[in-house]
C-alpha cells in the first residue's frame, strides 16, 4: 500500500505520518516513512540545495532537482519496500510537484503530470491523503515551530514565498483532488491531530477494508 500525504506548508504532515505510523504498526503492519526532498542519501544531498533560504535556482532547474530526488527515491527506497509488501508512508510527493511547480510557480500542470510519471516509472499513490488549511494558519504554524527548532535560517525558500503563492497552492491541491476523488482524501487539518489522525484511518478502511 502506498499512501502519501500532501498539503501546504505547515498543515500538520509530519504529525499525521508519525501518529499514522504508531497506528498502522499497533495493527501488526510495517510501515515505512519517508518523504520527499530527502527520502533517499542521494536526496538528502538534494534537499538543502532545494529548501535553502539563500540559494536562487532557475524553475526549470528547481523541477529537475526535484524530479531526481524522486526518481532515485523510487528506485531506491519505495519500490523496494512496496515489493517487500510494507506500507508506504510518504510525505510529499507528486502531486506536490503539480500544485508548487504547477501551480505555484505557473509551469505546465499537463507536461508536469507526463514528467513526473516518466521520474516515477508510472508510479502514483493508492491513496492521498490531503490536509486542507488556509495558507495563513499553515505558514503560522510552520514559523511557531521554526522559531523553536531554528529550522527557519536553514530551509526557508518555500515559505519565504508571498502569501499568494501559498494560496494557489492551496487550490492546486484541491483541484487535483475534485479530479481523482477515487485517490484522494481531504482531511480538514484545523482538527486536531487526534481528529485528523481518526479521520485518515476512516479513510484507510474503506479503501483497504
Ligand atoms: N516541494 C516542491 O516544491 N515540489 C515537490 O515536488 C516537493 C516539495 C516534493 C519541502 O518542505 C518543500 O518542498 C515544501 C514544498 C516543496 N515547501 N513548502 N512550503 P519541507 O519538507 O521542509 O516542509 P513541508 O513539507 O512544507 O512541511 P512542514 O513545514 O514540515 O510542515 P508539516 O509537516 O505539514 O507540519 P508539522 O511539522 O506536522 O506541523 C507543523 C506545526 O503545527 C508543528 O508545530 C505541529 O506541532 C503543529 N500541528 C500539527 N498538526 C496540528 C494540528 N492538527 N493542529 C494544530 N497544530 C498542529
Amino acid at each position: 500500500m502506498f499512501l502519501t500525504v500532501e498539503g501546504g506548508e505547515g498543515a500538520g504532515k509530519s504529525t499525521l505520518i508519525r501518529l499514522l505510523a504508531e497506528a498502522l504498526k499497533a495493527r501488526g503492519l510495517t510501515c515505512l516513512c519517508t518523504r520527499e526532498p530527502g527520502g533517499c542519501p542521494l536526496g538528502l544531498q538534494i534537499r538543502p540545495l532545494l529548501l535553502q533560504r539563500a540559494q536562487t535556482m532557475n524553475n526549470r532547474a528547481e523541477l529537475l532537482l526535484f524530479l531526481a530526488d524522486r526518481a532515485q527515491h523510487v528506485a531506491e527506497v519505495i519500490r523496494p519496500a512496496l515489493e517487500r509488501g510494507e506500507w508506504v508512508l510518504c510525505d510529499r510527493y507528486s502531486d506536490s510537484t503539480i500544485a508548487y511547480q504547477g501551480c505555484g510557480r505557473g509551469m505546465d500542470k499537463d507536461a508536469l503530470q507526463r514528467l513526473n510519471d516518466w521520474a516515477s516509472g508510472g508510479l502514483w499513490p493508492d491513496l492521498t491523503l490531503l490536509l486542507d488549511l488556509p495558507a495563513e494558519e499553515g505558514l503560522a504554524r510552520a514559523r511557531a515551530r521554526n522559531g523553536l527548532t531554528h529550522r527557519e535560517e536553514s530551509e526557508g525558500r518555500f515559505e519565504s514565498e508571498a502569501l499568494a503563492f501559498h494560496q494557489r497552492i492551496r487550490q492546486g491541491f484541491l483541484e487535483r483532488a475534485a479530479r481523482w476523488p477515487e485517490r484522494f482524501c481531504i482531511l480538514d487539518a484545523r482538527r486536531s491531530p487526534e481528529a485528523v489522525l481518526c479521520e485518515a484511518l476512516a479513510a484507510i478502511d474503506r479503501l483497504h477494508g
